[in-house]
C-alpha cells in the first residue's frame, strides 16, 4: 500500500498563535491533494533551513535534509540534479533566504531548476529573538537596533523578476492561500519563488498588512505582463503601505535547468524516483 502519513509524533513548539501553524496546514493539505492524485511520499522531498520556520521539517514526514543556514536553495538543487523526477519543497525564513541566503536565491532565480521555494517571511530573525533582517521596515527597534532601523528594505518580488525568477508570487500566511499558491506552483515547471507574509506574533506582528491586501488574480492582473508585474511589485516596499498585492506576479515559461544535461533527461525519461505516477 502506498504510505501517504506525512504527520509526524513530534509536538510543535511554535508559539501559541503562530502563523507557521496555518502554513504547516496548508502544505499539509495540499501534499494530501497531491497524494490523491496517485503520488506518494517517495515523490517528495522537503529542505528547510535553521530558524522558527525550519521546524516545519519535523513536522512533516518526508525525507529531505534540515540543512544550514541560509543554504535551502543549494541544497533543493542538489536534491533535484540526484533525481529530477523527485519534487523539491524548500522552506526558509527571510533571514534565511535574504540574508545568509541571498546569493543562492539569485542563481536560483537564473538557474531556473524545477523546484518550488516557500518564504516565510515575518520580517524578523524569529528564532534568535527578533533582530532586524533585509526586509524589516524603517523604524523598526529592538535590543540590537535601539535606535530604529535606518535601511531601507530590499524587495524580493522585485530582485526575483530581475534575477529572471519564472514564478514570482506572495501570499499571506493563511491556509487556502497557501493551498492556492500550492497547486499554481506545483503546476509550474521550474522555480517557483513564493513569499509569505507571515506574522510573527511575538516580535513582528501583523502591522495592519492583512486588511491591505487584495489579490491580483481578482484584479485581472496579466501574470504573463513582466512590465505590469514589476510595477505591481512596486505597490509595497515592506514599509507601511496603501496597497499589498497577493497572488501570482509573474509567470513564464524557459527551459528547466536539469533539462540542459542529456543524462537528466535520461533518468526523467526512465521515471525513476516516481513509486506510482510517470510525468
Ligand atoms: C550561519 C549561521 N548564522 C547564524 C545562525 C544563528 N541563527 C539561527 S536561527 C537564526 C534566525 C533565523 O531567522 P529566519 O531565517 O528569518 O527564520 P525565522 O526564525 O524568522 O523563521 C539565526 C540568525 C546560524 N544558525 N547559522
Amino acid at each position: 500500500m502506498t504510505d501517504t502519513n506525512i504527520n509526524t509524533p513530534i509536538a510543535p513548539t511554535w508559539c501559541p498563535g503562530c502563523f507557521n501553524f496555518q502554513i504547516l496546514a496548508g502544505i499539509k493539505s495540499s501534499l494530501n491533494e497531491e497524494f490523491k492524485k496517485g503520488r506518494s511520499k517517495d515523490d517528495f522531498a522537503i529542505v528547510s533551513g535553521i530558524g522558527c520556520h525550519g521546524k516545519i521539517f519535523d513536522y512533516v514526514n518526508l525525507n529531505g535534509i534540515n540543512t544550514l543556514h541560509g543554504r535551502v536553495l543549494p541544497t533543493c538543487l542538489g536534491i533535484k540534479v540526484g533525481n529530477p523526477n523527485l519534487t523539491v519543497i524548500g522552506f526558509s525564513g527571510d533571514g534565511d533566504a535574504y540574508a545568509e541566503g541571498m546569493e543562492h536565491l539569485i542563481h536560483a532565480a537564473r538557474y531556473n531548476s524545477d523546484f518550488k521555494y516557500f518564504v516565510h517571511n515575518n520580517q524578523v530573525f524569529a528564532l534568535t529573538a527578533g533582530q532586524p533582517t533585509p526586509t524589516t521596515e524603517i523604524g523598526y527597534k529592538d535590543k540590537i537596533t535601539p535606535l530604529g532601523v535606518k535601511l531601507h528594505p530590499i524587495n524580493p518580488i522585485k530582485l526575483m523578476l530581475s534575477a529572471g525568477a519564472t514564478f514570482v508570487a506572495r501570499v499571506y500566511a493563511d491556509k487556502p492561500q497557501i493551498e492556492y499558491v500550492f497547486k499554481e506552483a506545483m503546476k509550474h515547471k521550474g522555480f517557483a519563488f513564493i513569499e509569505i507574509l507571515q506574522p510573527c506574533v511575538i516580535f513582528h506582528p501583523d502591522k495592519g498588512y492583512k486588511e491591505r491586501t487584495y489579490s491580483l488574480e481578482e484584479e485581472k492582473h496579466d501574470k504573463t505582463n513582466f512590465d505590469a508585474a514589476m510595477k505591481k511589485a512596486d505597490e509595497f516596499d515592506y514599509n507601511l503601505a496603501e496597497k499589498i498585492p497577493l497572488g501570482i506576479f509573474y509567470q513564464k515559461e524557459k527551459t528547466v535547468f536539469e533539462d540542459n544535461f542529456p543524462q537528466l533527461v535520461d533518468l526523467k525519461k526512465k521515471g525513476i524516483g516516481w513509486s506510482s505516477v510517470k510525468r
